[in-house]
């Protein structure tokens, strides 16, 4: 009887990472542990201004001044320099991408080392004000051989990746990543300040029964769509019709489709022509974790993680989830051509 005693064998995401490398054998250097030590700390950094903004009115414009007059950053203006300044002090990487920044940034030599990151350090900031989930979203290259670390470093498919993740800031703060071995989501213990292991091993259900699209923009969609979105709303045979869940943060939507199954789309339309997410920092790391987890990750034609970047904030369509769903979808394109 009485109270359970806590665990004294908990599995933090650092712990995790490291007997990872640990099977690698002498080869690992421990840098990969090291550069997810530093986004570890963005996150939980982020995760505290996020809360913090319901509470201080952080929530606004950059540039506005608060009652005390001090300078007032926008949350993704903030996220954004915790998530350079933490990268570079890190000393593990070569060149960042941010979706906040125009240009890439090139490391100098004092603190240069081997990875890219690339990274939308708030996703989904229209849903900040209204306190629903928001996230940051990062993919991680390694340097190509002999490179001292440029811009083409990162104009490599998304299968180029050596690992990729998000951190989901909800109701706790969630941390899904893979390292190219499976995916793993831990939960941010906000008393032990340590993400820790509460989702071993996700798999996407191989059909789910839900689908995630903004179907707002039908008018705009192209006939592939509307006619796989009408299979799955009219289904023939007595089947039952899929439910309908957008909540318009690609994490939020993303994590429910990897937990639940189903297929999320955010499709290229007669208005968007190449889609809306753009391909470094949201398609390719969400298409390496779905693939990661059993799934399939398309633009509807092609694999996303195939697509050779030519620009660092270019768009592509994005049709991800349960293998099932997204085959189906496949089949109306291929039907179109
Ligand atoms: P953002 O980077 O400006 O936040 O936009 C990306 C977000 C994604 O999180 C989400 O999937 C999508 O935009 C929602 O777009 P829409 O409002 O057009 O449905
Ligand atoms: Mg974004």
């Amino acid at each position: 009887s009485g109270e359970e005693p806590p665990s004294t064998d908990i599995i933090t995401l650092t712990r995790h990472v490291l007997s990872d490398q640990f099977s690698l054998g002498p080869a690992a250097t421990g840098d990969l542990t090291l550069l997810l030590t530093a986004i570890q700390t963005t996150s939980k950094f982020i995760a505290t201004n996020v809360r913090k903004a319901r509470l201080i009115n952080l929530i606004g414009l950059a540039g506005e001044t608060n009652v005390q007059g001090e300078e007032q950053k926008k949350l993704d203006v903030l996220s954004n320099d915790i998530m350079i300044n933490s990268l570079r002090a890190s000393g593990k990487c070569a060149v960042l991408v941010s979706e906040e920044l125009e240009d890439a940034v090139i490391i100098e030599d004092k603190y240069k080392g081997k990875y890219c990151v690339v990274f939308d350090p708030l996703d989904g900031s229209s849903n900040i004000d209204a306190g629903v989930n928001i996230g940051t979203i990062f993919g991680i290259y390694h340097i190509a051989p002999g490179s001292k670390g440029t811009i083409s470093d990162v104009l490599r498919p998304g299968s180029e990746m050596v690992a990729a993740g998000y951190t989901m800031y909800g109701s706790s703060a969630n941390l899904v990543l893979s390292t190219g071995h499976g995916v793993n989501g831990y939960t941010l213990d906000a008393a032990l300040g340590e993400f820790i292991l509460t989702h071993p091993d996700i798999k996407i259900p191989a059909r789910g029964k839900i689908y995630s699209f903004n179907e707002g923009n039908s008018m705009y969609f192209h006939e592939p769509v509307i006619n796989y979105l009408n299979s799955i709303k009219y289904p023939a045979n007595g089947k039952a019709p899929y439910s309908a869940r957008y909540i318009g943060s690609m994490v939020a939507d993303v994590h429910r489709t990897l937990l639940y199954g189903g297929i999320f789309g955010y499709p290229d339309d007669k208005k968007s022509k190449k889609g809306k997410l753009r391909l470094l920092y949201e398609a390719f790391p969400m298409a390496f974790l779905t693939e990661q987890a059993g799934g399939v990750a398309t633009t509807g034609t092609k694999r996303i993680l195939d697509i050779v970047p030519t620009n660092i904030h270019e768009r592509c369509p994005v049709f991800l989830g349960s293998r099932d769903d997204v085959l189906d979808l496949i089949k109306f394109y291929q039907e179109a051509e």
